[in-house]
């Protein structure tokens, strides 16, 4: 398979089928969605291999009714995910989105005339949320969430623009849920705040078991006005197929598993205290807090239907096999015009940012990796590597930095720099200052530029050489 080909999935089942077909589905019948779920699914996703999970049988619920989890965790699966070859090579996988982003064209949805996800409608008195097997992820949570990754689409008022990110979602009750915003700036927030404005509730739809295009979608930066739909239809190379809600009118997505819609309250006729939860750095970084209301009145399912989970786990999982924000870093770099990166990556669930690159200049490391650090969200580590250090290979990283890097000389410290109020080393006191920057440490792990042609020639194989070995005598070698 090529990266030009068509996406080879309609729909998260047919997904999931591509997923099998890799030997990369287990099934899983019988688990506990108050913490064995969540449980289960951080161990496979710590496993050399990390399969998808598919639960069924889930112990309180309907058979039939579903739980997938670990979808895109592996970089194989986010790589099926984009349409881009699972067979590649993580960090030319990479390369190949990074390329393929900067040339995707933004195609609408369609609308079609009939959608699975009314094949079972609730309307009124009949919502009742508890038919869904939402699992408590983590041990602290606050309660169950429904969406962990699911999509919640909203209307612009004035423009018509639909934005359809990711927001977590917790069930409060048969037909209440909470939508969270991260700051005010959330494009949902932001559309909210408009209805609010004009005193108003705010018209939406929780999304669950949607397409994995849309899964990644949802997580990308898109300026204002942009629709998380356009993008989605662009990676697949095909239009998303929408349906109008028969409550709000919103277009969803006909494939879509599971679907609430309903009203999000103006936060001064109503708010619930909403979590904690577990965060992907692997902290509870903040408390309960007052949260806006979703007032559910209506939920269409499938037939025996599928909720996409994607708790955030403890690093290095995360929910992407692949770190998309490092291609957007390495977009940065290429278009401020640093030249010869050979790789971008991001270890620690993106905590840790990491430039390959071919030295021309004396400062060219440090340039490159001041655009790097300025762009790593909640990043305290940037290391740039020469080109023979594979960055995506974290004892290769390590190698290069306990090699090359002479503390004295070769590490500088940013302060005041992108963080968030996630971040746990920030002091409660600090955050209720308003404070969410922290400091970032840039580590040169590359031979001195003045004396790098006289810097001792390395032993081992290189990386060309090291494949080579690994195509002919690699049989040889796996052979008990
Ligand atoms: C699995 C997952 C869960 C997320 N949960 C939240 C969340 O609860 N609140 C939030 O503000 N952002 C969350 N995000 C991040 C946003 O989806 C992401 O920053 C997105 O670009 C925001 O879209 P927007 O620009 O349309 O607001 C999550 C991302 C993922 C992948
Ligand atoms: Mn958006």
């Amino acid at each position: 398979m090529t990266e030009n080909q068509y996406v080879p999935y309609q729909d998260l089942r047919e997904f999931i089928t591509q997923v099998d077909k890799l030997g990369a589905l287990r099934r899983i019948d019988g688990a506990d969605p108050r913490f064995e779920i969540g449980g289960i699914t951080e161990v496979a996703a710590g496993e050399p291999d990390c399969p998808a999970l598919l639960f069924d049988d889930i112990k309180g619920f309907r058979r039939g009714f579903r739980v997938f989890t670990n979808a895109t965790v592996s970089p194989q699966r986010a790589a099926l995910a984009l349409g881009i070859d699972p067979g590649l090579r993580p960090l030319d996988a990479l390369k190949a989105w990074m390329a393929k982003r900067q040339t995707l064209r933004m195609l609408p949805p369609v609308e079609v005339a009939r959608a699975p996800f009314l094949q079972n409608s609730a309307r009124g008195d009949q919502v009742d949320l508890a038919r869904f097997p939402a699992p408590y992820w983590h041990r602290q949570d606050g309660g169950p969430y429904i969406g962990s990754g699911s999509l919640v689409i909203m209307r612009d008022p004035d423009s018509g623009w639909i934005n359809a990110s990711i927001y977590r979602v917790q069930v409060h009750g048969r037909d209440k849920v909470t939508v969270q915003f991260d700051h005010a700036g959330r494009h949902g927030a932001v559309i909210a705040k408009k209805y609010w404005d004009a005193g108003k509730a705010c018209p939406l739809a929780v999304v669950n078991g949607e397409d994995p295009a849309l899964f990644v979608a949802g997580f990308e930066y898109l300026p204002e006005g942009a629709s998380e739909y356009d993008f989605a239809g662009a990676i697949k190379r095909a239009p998303i197929e929408v349906l109008a809600g028969p409550k709000t009118g919103l277009p969803l997505p006909a494939h879509a598993e599971i679907i609430l819609e309903g009203e999000l309250l103006p936060p001064d006729q109503a708010t619930l205290p909403e979590g904690p939860f577990g965060e992907f750095t692997g902290y509870y970084a903040a408390e309960k807090r007052p949260c806006p209301v979703m007032a559910v009145t209506a939920v269409h399912h499938r037939d025996d239907p599928i909720l996409l989970g994607s708790p955030p786990m403890k690093p290095p999982r995360f929910h992407f096999g692949l770190p998309f924000r490092a291609a957007g870093i390495w977009s940065n770099l290429e278009a401020a015009g640093v030249g010869d990166v050979t790789g971008v990556w991001q270890h620690v669930a993106q905590l840790m940012t990491v430039v390959a690159l071919r030295q021309r200049y004396d400062g060219h490391a440090k340039r490159a990796a001041l655009v790097a650090a300025a762009n790593s969200y909640m990043g305290r580590l940037v290391v740039v590597v020469d080109e023979d250090v594979d960055p995506s290979d974290i004892n290769d990283v390590m190698w290069a930095i306990t090699t090359r890097c002479e503390p004295s000389e070769q590490v500088d410290v940013l302060r005041n720099a992108w963080s968030s109020a996630l971040d746990p080393r920030i002091p409660a006191e600090a955050k209720a200052r308003g404070v969410t920057s922290h400091s970032k440490l840039i580590i040169e792990a590359v031979k001195p530029f003045a004396w790098k042609d006289r810097f001792p020639p390395t032993s081992a194989l290189s990386q060309h050489d090291a494949r080579a070995i690994a195509e002919k005598w690699g049989a040889a070698l796996k052979q008990k």
